[in-house]
């Protein structure tokens, strides 16, 4: 099944005729006709949840640059708002939530109408997967535990997710609490995306490289196993794409002790290095920097050449991606020219 799909047949190892690209956070902020129905919808939540506008955001970058792979448009904070916290956007500023940081906030929260709350992503779902191309691939997400459970505690973005981190060692059975509901939460809202349709899952651990070495054990990698050993219960075949951003030298670790389908890598690491100790453990994704896509010219040329040249040389699988999310204010036109340069790119 889903053999004529170029991002899948990649995930599995298999030959290709050319690599396969998408870009993460390819939808959004860089786009005009987003931020339009960003305005019409109201606010982001608004987005998220109603699947008219989810849907045609969802599709507005393979109109532009046709992908091999589409990802829903949702957030990895939904699973914290559906288990009751209360979350807002403000346009301009990242996200809000009411800090859940001690033990009677955490035992509010509930899974009671966790499904109900996330129907519209499920919604969604179903109909990217009516309505993409046979041979585009469906990529459902939600984040890691131990970055939702970053904003969950901080109640905002942090650059070193103190407040996690230290409930984690003052009062590491209430955060163990935490991070098992969000397991569960986080392991039947995948299999639910599969269900409803979604090819591949994508993990997105971003603030995983923050944590020292022992709890790197603990809080990125434990709870990503459980999720994936959750999910291949009831599909055992589906690949699962993970994003431990920061890893750096635990990569192999993390891969061998999770046992995900494929990783995602980031800017920082280095390519040789991705190509002798990752790829022949498992497919790779990755790692051109945002930011050299936001500033473009040659330069961005030479670099999108050597990734492909570098990450093809062993018999590794590779997928073409960023090293992070495409930021706002990338020209649209940068994108289009990276995904011109991967198309031309001949398999040797
Ligand atoms: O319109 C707006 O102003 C909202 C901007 C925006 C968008 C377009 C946010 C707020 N989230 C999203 C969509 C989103 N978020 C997707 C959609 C699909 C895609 O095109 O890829 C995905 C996959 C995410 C995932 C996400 N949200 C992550 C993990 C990946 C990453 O980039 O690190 C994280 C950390 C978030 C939290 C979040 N949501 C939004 C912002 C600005 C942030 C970061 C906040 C911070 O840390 O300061």
């Amino acid at each position: 099944m889903a053999n004529n799909k170029r991002f899948i047949q990649s995930l599995k190892s298999q030959p290709t005729d050319r690599i396969p690209y998408w870009y993460m956070r390819q939808a959004g902020r860089y786009l005009p006709e987003y931020l339009q129905c960003r305005k019409t919808a109201g606010s982001f939540l608004d987005l998220c949840y109603n699947p008219d506008f989810a849907t045609e955001v969802s599709l507005q970058p393979l109109r532009r640059y046709d992908m091999d792979a589409a990802i829903v448009f949702s957030d990895i904070l939904v699973i914290p708002h559906a288990l009751g916290q209360s979350l807002d956007f403000k346009t301009g500023e990242g996200p809000i939530l009411a800090p859940v940081d001690d033990k009677a906030k955490i035992n509010r929260l509930s899974l009671t109408n966790l499904h109900q709350h996330l129907a519209p992503v499920y919604e969604t779902i179903a109909r990217l997967h009516r309505q993409i191309p046979a041979t585009t691939a469906l990529i459902g997400f939600a984040g890691a535990p131990w970055t939702v459970a970053s904003y969950m505690v901080g109640g905002r973005g942090s650059p070193d997710q103190a407040a996690a981190r230290t409930m984690a060692y003052r009062e590491e059975a209430l955060f163990q609490q935490l991070i098992d509901l969000l397991v569960t939460a986080t392991s039947e809202y995948l299999i639910n995306q599969v269900k409803y349709g979604a090819d591949v899952i994508q993990i997105f651990d971003t603030w995983a490289g923050n944590l020292p070495d022992d709890q790197f054990r603990r809080w990125a990698i434990e709870p990503v196993r459980q999720i994936i050993e959750n999910i291949r219960i009831c599909y055992p075949d589906v690949p699962i794409i993970s994003f431990p951003r920061g890893a750096g030298c635990r990569y192999p670790e993390y891969i061998g002790a999770t046992g995900v389908t494929a990783v995602s890598v980031d800017t920082t690491m280095p390519l040789e290095w991705v190509r002798d100790h990752i790829q022949p453990l498992c497919p790779v994704q990755g790692n051109l920097d945002p930011l050299l896509l936001l500033t473009g010219g040659e330069r961005l040329d030479r670099r999108v050449r050597e990734i492909l040249c570098l990450c093809c040389l062993k018999d590794g699988p590779f997928i073409f991606n960023l090293g992070h999310g495409i930021v706002p204010g990338t020209p649209p036109e940068n994108v289009a020219r990276v995904s011109e340069i991967i198309r031309e790119y001949q398999l040797k």
